[in-house]
């Protein structure tokens, strides 16, 4: 059948990390299929290997079974390999890892902003419970949709704490979804993307989480539209780029970068460093409890094994990089507070 030849994508609009990769396929001009999670054409599919969303199908030769992929980052990769054209990650190794320190700022900390809003505000939590159960259902009676809302919401905000958001973090979390939007306002006014004239992993990371965050919550998106409106009309670009041309000399050099990507950079050293930083460290001492300090002030939650392998994957990138590439990277991090991600353990 010549439609298991084609990559799926399997998801939900609703999921920021489903909008991430749709956005990064449609920029890379890759043909998929989006398939609805729930759908009769997700259940013919090849079950997805961790109980996360969004996941990919891999086309394949004939004869051959239909293999699942999960997790962005990975899957992103796999697709730098097996699609050579319009590659998303930067060519320029020390780039290549600022993209990937910022990909995964907007997959683990903008994550942590996404979260706290939605599940402790009462007017975030009221809309997306009762649109979510829709979303992946869609012919569900109204009984039964506000019975499914009653119970997403319970589960969320039972979770909440894993994500970080608790009274003691909820001030550094909602000063750092502002602090992001100052920064980002300024940057974006420079140059139409975080790493220059064209989007890198980034982008989409950040983008999939502004999806939520800027146009679906109300009370993150209300300061957004404060400080900045152009997030909005970034958030709803970023959806579709496919038809934009790039090319090599479209990215920032990392030896002459403007102000405003330092800025996010220390932003990014001013909340993700510390948190991956103490978290990692819980994780290795087998606590079950991080306690560290973030922006200056206290930080508990509990800890976080999968963001403990983010750093590794991060850590393993750098130490990847030849001496050439790693002495730029560290010129440019300089004084952002990032530096402690690469320190010897
Ligand atoms: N690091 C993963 C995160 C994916 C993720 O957390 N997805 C959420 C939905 S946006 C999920 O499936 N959560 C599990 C659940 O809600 O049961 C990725 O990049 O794909």
């Amino acid at each position: 059948m010549s439609s298991e030849r084609d990559l799926r994508l399997v998801g939900v609009g609703s999921s920021p990390y489903t909008r991430k990769l749709r956005a990064a396929l449609r920029f890379r001009r890759l043909p998929f299929r989006f398939v609805v999670i729930g759908d009769k054409e997700a259940n013919a599919l090849p079950k997805r290997p961790l109980p996360l969303l969004p996941y990919i199908v891999l086309p394949i030769a004939d004869g051959e079974p239909l293999t699942a992929m999960s997790d962005t980052t990975p899957i992103l990769n796999h697709l730098e390999e097996t699609h050579p054209e319009r590659r998303l990650r930067p060519s320029d190794p020390a780039l290549n890892l600022i993209d990937l320190l910022l990909e995964d700022y907007g997959d683990e900390w903008l994550s942590k902003c996404m979260f706290h809003y939605r599940w402790s505000y009462a007017a975030d939590t009221k809309k997306a419970s009762a649109y979510l159960p829709y979303s992946g259902a869609m012919q569900i009676t109204r009984g039964q949709g506000e019975q499914a809302e009653r119970a997403f919401a319970s589960r969320q905000i039972s979770r909440i704490g894993v994500v970080g958001s608790n009274p003691v973090t909820a001030p550094i979390i909602e000063s750092s979804w502002r602090r992001f939007l100052e920064v980002f306002e300024a940057h974006i006014q420079n140059q139409p993307y975080l790493l220059g004239q064209r989007p890198g992993a980034g982008d989409f990371a950040v983008f999939g989480q502004m999806t939520m965050l800027v146009i679906t919550d109300p009370t993150p998106g209300q300061v957004a539209m404060e400080v900045s409106p152009r997030a909005y009309a970034w958030t709803e670009r970023l959806e579709d780029v496919s038809g934009l041309e790039v090319s090599e000399a479209d990215w920032v050099d990392l030896s002459d970068p403007p102000a405003t990507l330092r800025s996010l950079l220390c932003e990014v050293g001013r909340v993700y460093a510390p948190f991956m930083i103490g978290n990692a460290n819980a994780v290795a001492r087998g606590a079950k409890k991080v306690d560290c300090e973030v922006d200056g002030k206290r930080w508990v939650q509990e800890s976080f094994v999968y963001q403990a392998k983010c750093l590794g994957w991060l850590r393993k990138a750098y130490f990847a990089l030849d001496e050439a590439a790693r002495g730029r990277v560290d010129r440019f991090l300089l004084g952002t507070g990032c530096e402690p991600l690469f320190a010897p353990l």
